[in-house]
């Protein structure tokens, strides 16, 4: 049996539009969970929103309705946007939702019935928007130095978690385990980051100041720090005190999708808190790097951000998971570029993939009456083009297991050149005009059935234009689809269907 694959995404700020790097961790997160789906494995893909905090409640004063109605209203566009890109998660989590609130109150009661959350008191340097305390030394001429903006100097009582405690359990764990933060230069940075003395982790804040967040069980005068309360998501969704056995079946298998920008909240505040809550770690915490403008981070006040649902519009959503899939080494920071975008577009998609698609219809239509030829005898071609399909699934599964999902894309895209490499030298149509009607058969065959063989490769990253591959190739594809990953499994006789480009070449007019 494979083990499970349960892949989180950050919850994302319900305040926010969805942009082109939510768009990116959902869609990656989308990929893998139908690989893991396809190779049989059983699946959870999370993902949700961030409710509560300074920023959804000054909002919703701004509009003068309450923060609840505020977030109910917005949180609709991550979920439309989600669906328009053809993501398919299994569970979209709220942060006001009853049944994680229920969570976070029984990790805080339990945290505080044994002692590892005390009343402090506390005193920094505050940036409103960020919603976060600075130390002096880490301001930059007095300003936050994440935003730039000005911060306030606030003193107060406030509970803790005895986060220090765990300095030295945290840094054997992470050298123990190589996979556990990812890739290597993020748990480089952890570790550095570990070097110096970490403190105890504020974990809430007066009711006064803030009233939207949920109030402590142990003190309804303040309310749970946004970051400990966000972070408890993925242990609710995934059963925990409603779902033991769930629980314990997925939990190990955690891959924890982020952005490199909340490394420290995932690789230091999550593992700690998990651990004085006597949980069990989750398996990886893989931090991607930033889609850049001009090497600029994109940013609303760069005025540099990029829409991914007008992308979208552009281009033909599948279109778009594909560059964003095949254009980033995982990990690395790209440069987001609409000419590349343009040219990936028409170059792999439109010129090797569709247009085989379409040569291969026509030329069915025209040789074989529209219909799946039954092959003949294989020559040296055919075998070596099926034995080059052959091992194709094992070694794209194995690749996007990875995490390399670049490479796995590359390595079915150069599979179709290579299928266009066959037509080229096999020629069918020379082989009609000769009135070797057996010959021609025999290659349309092979040529179809390895072209149906890496649609099914590449469905988790175009899922609407390979079922759209499959109607025209008459195939019905199975449940599961991992039974269409053998060779061999069309069916000669069905009917093809013809029609307009899979990836038309005038969508930018
Ligand atoms: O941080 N390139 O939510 P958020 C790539 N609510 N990815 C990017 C990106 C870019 N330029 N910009 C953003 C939060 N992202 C918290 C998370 S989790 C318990 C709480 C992606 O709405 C990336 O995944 O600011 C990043 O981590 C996430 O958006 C931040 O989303």
């Amino acid at each position: 049996m494979e083990s499970p694959f349960y892949v989180t995404t950050p919850i994302y700020y319900v305040n926010d539009e969805p942009h082109l790097g939510h768009a990116y961790t959902t869609i990656l997160a989308d990929v893998l969970a139908r690989y893991a789906r396809l190779r049989g494995q059983e699946t959870f893909f999370l993902t949700g929103t961030d409710e509560h905090g300074q920023k959804v409640q000054q909002a919703a004063e701004e509009r003068g309705i309450s923060p609840q109605a505020h977030a109910d209203a917005t949180v609709v566009r991550f979920q439309n946007a989600w669906e328009h890109l053809h993501v398919a998660y299994d569970d979209f989590i709220r942060t006001t939702q009853p049944r994680h609130i229920h969570v976070v109150e029984a990790i805080l009661e339990d945290m505080w019935h044994r002692g590892e959350i005390y009343l402090g008191e506390y005193e920094g340097w505050y940036c409103v928007p960020d919603e976060r305390f600075w130390t002096e030394k880490d301001l930059v001429e007095g300003n936050c130095p994440d935003c730039g903006r000005p911060v306030e100097r606030i003193v107060e009582h406030n509970y803790f978690f005895r986060m220090s405690r765990y300095q030295n359990w945290l840094i054997a764990y992470i050298t123990e385990h190589p996979d556990f933060i990812q890739p290597e230069v993020r748990r480089n940075e952890v570790l550095g980051f570990l070097r110096q003395p970490l403190g105890d982790l504020c974990i809430s804040r007066p009711a006064s100041r803030l009233s939207w967040g949920i109030p402590l069980p142990f003190d309804p005068d303040y309310v749970t720090y946004v970051w400990f309360d966000a972070l408890i998501n993925y242990v609710t969704a995934a059963g925990y005190r409603s779902d033991p056995v769930r629980f314990e079946r997925l939990w190990p298998h955690t891959l924890h999708l982020i952005g490199k920008d909340i490394l420290t909240t995932h690789a230091v505040y999550w593992p700690t808190m998990l651990y004085a809550a006597g949980l069990p770690m989750p398996k990886t915490i893989f931090a991607h790097g930033w889609w850049v403008m001009r090497g600029a981070k994109m940013s609303k006040s760069r005025g540099n951000v990029v829409k991914p649902l007008d992308l979208a519009e552009v281009y033909g959503v599948d279109a778009f998971r594909y560059f964003l899939m095949r254009d980033m080494v995982l990990g690395r920071d790209a440069d987001f570029d609409e000419a590349r975008l343009l040219q990936r577009y028409q170059s792999d998609l439109a010129d090797d993939l569709g247009n085989l698609l379409h040569r291969l219809v026509n030329m069915t239509g025209r040789y074989c009456e529209g219909r799946i030829p039954t092959p003949a005898e294989f020559g040296v071609e055919e075998v070596a083009l099926s034995r080059r399909c052959q091992p194709l699934a094992a070694e794209t599964l194995r690749r996007v297991e990875a995490l390399a999902v670049n490479e796995a894309l590359g390595g079915v895209m150069d599979v179709v050149r290579e299928i266009n490499g066959y037509l080229e030298r096999t020629a069918p149509w020379k082989e009609a005009k000769a009135g070797r009607m057996e010959r021609v058969a025999t290659i349309l065959y092979t040529a179809i059935e390895a072209l149906r063989l890496t649609s099914v490769l590449l469905h988790p990253v175009l899922p609407e234009r390979m079922a759209e591959l499959w109607q025209r190739l008459g195939w019905r594809a199975p449940d599961p689809l991992r039974d269409g990953l053998a060779w061999g499994v069309i069916e000669p006789g069905t009917a093809v269907l013809s029609g307009p480009p899979l990836f038309p070449k005038d969508m930018e007019a």
